[in-house]
């Protein structure tokens, strides 16, 4: 009978069924030839069922094992799982190390300007490039993110500085200003050419507070006169062309709190009074750069001070539903039109924005030191640099 002709009926019943599944199973092992001969079991090595009760019945080399010499299994290879030492295992190994031949990247690195990503997060770069200007102690610094080197900026060595009067770089980051508290209430505006290292006066005036820059050259500071009375000021950086912007009416001036305010790089100033006079209420106000189209952003009844630009169309602020002396401090935003006013963060100290304003650096306190907030995701990232007070972010 030829083997193509037995129906199932007859192979099941056929005495040639044994014969068969041999066949097949002839079949089967000769598609794996290179798995036999590999693994020393192939057939014709003529020791397959060489049989023994100890190793000494087997040829060299060969075990016995279950009454048959066979040949040992292969000795598993050492893989060491953590290749570069960093305390991180590589991914096939089922670690968390994207790169298992470089011991600065892993999870708990810095993801610094370098076009790679450091910290295995599938981001790259996430802290953004640029220059982070800040202050320590009485010093001032700025860390460059292409290499997460600090450099010190001469001159400021021993300075005292108000939190409320920080230095600011111009911008177009040639030039630093900052304000000389010798503990009176005449202080001083200077700049500092970063180029040149010259320190210029720019204009001198009474319980100077905050500064900030127009991208002209030009100047805008709060300054407290006697009475108290808040007034803000924009003056070119040689002195000249001084100007009121705004003067705090006397109802708003009962608080005694200093206002803060911001420049936005449209020229817009955005800043914070209290209107009723209390201690325990103040809101963010928005005017042009001229002092004109004055308006009331924020209307919650709560304490809502230093604000920030963080582009075009956006404030963020400190807020607080308290009073302006809370144990923690919140980041609340709105938008320039008075709409979209929320709470953004729990727990913060500090913001500044990257150039694209894509970013923002968290200068917190309570839980969230020193962190990166992507503001087109809304991420949090671990940023493992300590700054006592921010100042700016620029390329
Ligand atoms: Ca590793
Ligand atoms: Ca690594
Ligand atoms: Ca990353
Ligand atoms: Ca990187």
């Amino acid at each position: 009978m030829k083997l193509e002709n037995i129906t199932e009926k007859e192979f099941k019943h056929s005495p040639t069924k044994r014969i068969i599944n041999a066949i097949s199973k002839g079949i089967i092992y000769a598609t794996t030839p290179l798995l036999i001969a590999t693994s020393g079991l192939s057939c014709d090595d003529g020791d397959h069922n060489e049989p023994c009760v100890t190793n000494y019945n087997c040829k060299s080399g060969r075990i016995c094992v279950e009454g048959e010499c066979v040949n040992p299994p292969e000795e598993p290879e050492i893989v060491n799982e953590d290749n570069d030492d960093d305390g991180f295992k590589a991914i096939i190994h089922g670690g968390t190390d994207c790169d298992d031949f470089d011991d600065l990247i892993n999870p708990e690195q810095t993801d610094w300007c370098d076009g790679i990503d450091n910290n295995c997060n599938d981001l790259i770069d996430e802290i953004g490039c640029g220059n982070i200007y800040f202050i320590r102690g009485k010093e001032v610094f700025y860390t460059d993110l292409s290499t997460l080197e600090e450099t010190e900026i001469p001159y400021f060595s021993g300075l005292d500085f108000y939190f409320s009067s920080l230095p600011k770089i111009s911008p177009d980051n040639s030039k630093l200003s900052f304000v000389e508290n010798p503990g009176t209430m005449e202080r001083t505006i200077y700049y500092l050419d970063i180029a040149t290292s010259n320190v210029n006066q720019i204009t001198e005036d009474a319980g100077i507070g905050a500064i900030s820059w127009f991208s002209n050259n030009k100047i805008v500071y709060f300054a407290r006169m006697n009475g108290p009375k808040d007034v803000i000021y924009s003056v070119d950086i040689d002195g000249s062309n001084k100007q009121t912007l705004y003067t705090k009416p006397l109802g708003e001036s009962a608080s005694g709190l200093h206002l803060s305010f911001d420049t936005s790089p449209e020229g817009k100033i955005a800043f914070s009074i209290s209107p009723n006079g209390t201690r325990d209420l103040r809101e963010i106000y928005l005017m042009n750069g001229d002092g004109d189209n004055l308006i009331r952003l924020t209307n919650n009844g709560g304490c809502n001070w230093n604000p920030v630009f963080g582009g075009a169309d956006k404030v963020y602020y400190v807020c607080s539903p308290e009073d302006c002396f809370p144990d923690q401090k919140n980041l609340c935003s709105i938008s320039l039109d008075g709409s979209n006013q929320k709470l953004e963060f729990e727990k913060y100290r500090g913001l500044i924005f990257s150039p694209d304003n894509s970013k923002a650096l968290m200068d917190g306190d309570y839980g969230v030191q020193d962190k990166v907030w992507d503001l087109n995701t809304s991420e949090l990232f671990q940023f493992d640099l300590y700054y006592d007070h921010l100042l700016t972010w620029r390329k």
